[in-house]
């Protein structure tokens, strides 16, 4: 069995937590933004320093190849460098930088392989700014037009488009998506829950990753004195918001339905203590690995949040950002991993993923499979994720050998 270099691979990690850094180990570094480009730059930095050929795609992805002997479609391992808002320092660097570290070691190791290798930092896979999330790899798969993606507008800033931004950090790159052929596509990954650690397991070997729903909802009534108006003159976007978002909640808690339901985000105007809202905008994210579930789920708020709406005689606008159906990997990749956690002697459990990956995406266009690690507390997308240093090498080490049990030809 190959092993990484711990030691490297845990300063390299560090290295980037300061890009962005939030407190005492929290990460903040949205995709396209300054941050993200300064990632960026010290990953082309890293990867032309082992010799790799670097090349950016249309989407701003960025692939580092390491030739192999004979001219195969690739290995390909990586995840994404951008992270959510007040974020950690594990999710998707971790992928990212384990494949560095897994090509460094080969380097250290003077071996060569039958295919070639390549580690891939995907564009916004968060999703946070630009809609939708697994952004690059949901292109790179065929799911989605560039063109479109490329017009995606900013939540924030009307101005911002992802085009625009790509341009702005330098990563509008020629290489059209999906010009290097995949074998396969292997990614490191936190739980990002509680399981891991809880069971007391080393290593997570990914079966699945569950259905993913993003829409934004608007609703408009009028703005009114708070102090003035009597209720039935009243046209309250902000109590229509508030009986929906009640619902939505109890959706996921009052039935036995394995839908998780979320309102991340909710924004009232004019959001003045003596106005009655005139405008109420939230998202809804709804999870589930049972695909009719989730389609069902979405029917019914849909159908509830009409109902409110035009009893109430307000409008709605309705954005849909996200449809991804549950993805389940490949037996023969998820096999891979669990020989090679079993090889080094590490304790695994198979298991889904309840957060999208770009793996998910990847499935679409190649053989493709993920490994977990544990979660200090199951926390994630919070400044206080953690990651043992142990789990983190323990990790790079089952994604080293899985891909070298890839990547000698088979023919
Ligand atoms: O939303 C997700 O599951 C992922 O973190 N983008
Ligand atoms: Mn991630
Ligand atoms: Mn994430």
């Amino acid at each position: 069995m190959m092993k990484i270099n711990d030691q490297r691979l845990l300063a390299n990690i560090a290295r980037y937590a300061e890009i962005g850094k939030v407190g005492e180990i929290g990460v903040e570094r949205i995709a396209l933004s300054d941050e993200d480009k300064l990632a960026r730059d010290l990953l082309k930095e890293q990867m032309l320093h082992l010799g790799l050929e670097v090349h950016i795609d249309q989407l701003g992805n960025m692939f580092g190849m390491r030739k192999g002997k004979k001219d195969l479609p690739a290995v390909a391992f990586g995840s994404h460098l951008d992270t959510v808002y007040a974020g950690g320092r594990y999710d998707g660097a971790l992928g990212v930088l384990a494949g560095l570290e897994l090509i460094q070691s080969l380097n250290d190791a003077n071996t060569e392989t039958d295919r070639p290798l390549v580690l891939v930092n995907f564009t916004n896979e968060e999703g946070v700014r630009f809609a939708p999330d697994m952004m690059g790899s949901h292109v790179y798969s065929g799911q989605a037009k560039l063109e479109d993606i490329l017009n995606s507008v900013a939540y924030d800033n009307p101005d911002d488009t992802v085009r625009s931004r790509l341009k702005a950090i330098g990563y509008n790159g020629e290489m059209k998506l999906g010009s290097i052929p995949f074998d396969s596509f292997l990614e490191l990954h936190i739980e990002q829950g509680p399981v891991l650690e809880k069971e007391s397991v080393d290593i997570g070997v990914v079966e699945m990753v569950q259905g993913i729903h993003w829409t934004r909802y608007a609703i408009e009534g009028e703005a009114n004195h708070a102090g003035t108006t009597p209720n039935i003159y009243r046209k309250d976007a902000g109590y229509a918001s508030a009986k929906i978002i009640d619902y939505i909640g109890d959706y996921s808690r009052k039935q036995a339905n394995p839908v998780l339901t979320t309102v991340g985000a909710i924004a009232y105007e004019p959001n003045t203590i003596n106005i009655i809202p005139k405008k109420a905008t939230f998202s809804l994210d709804l999870r589930s690995p049972d695909d009719e579930a989730l389609s069902q789920a979405q029917t019914e708020i849909d159908a509830y949040i009409n109902d409110i709406v035009t009893t109430a005689e307000l409008t709605l606008n309705k954005e849909v950002l996200v449809r991804f159906k549950p993805v389940h990997f490949p037996a023969d990749m998820v096999e891979l991993v669990q020989t090679a956690s079993e090889n080094l002697g590490l304790s695994s459990k198979q298991m889904p993923s309840g957060a999208g990956h770009d793996a998910q995406m990847m499935s679409a266009c190649c053989s493709s499979t993920m490994i977990f690690v544990p979660s200090v507390r199951g926390i994630s997308h919070n400044i206080e994720e953690y990651t043992k240093d142990e789990d983190v090498v323990n990790g790079a080490n089952v994604l080293f050998n899985a891909v070298l049990s890839r990547v000698y030809a088979t023919n």
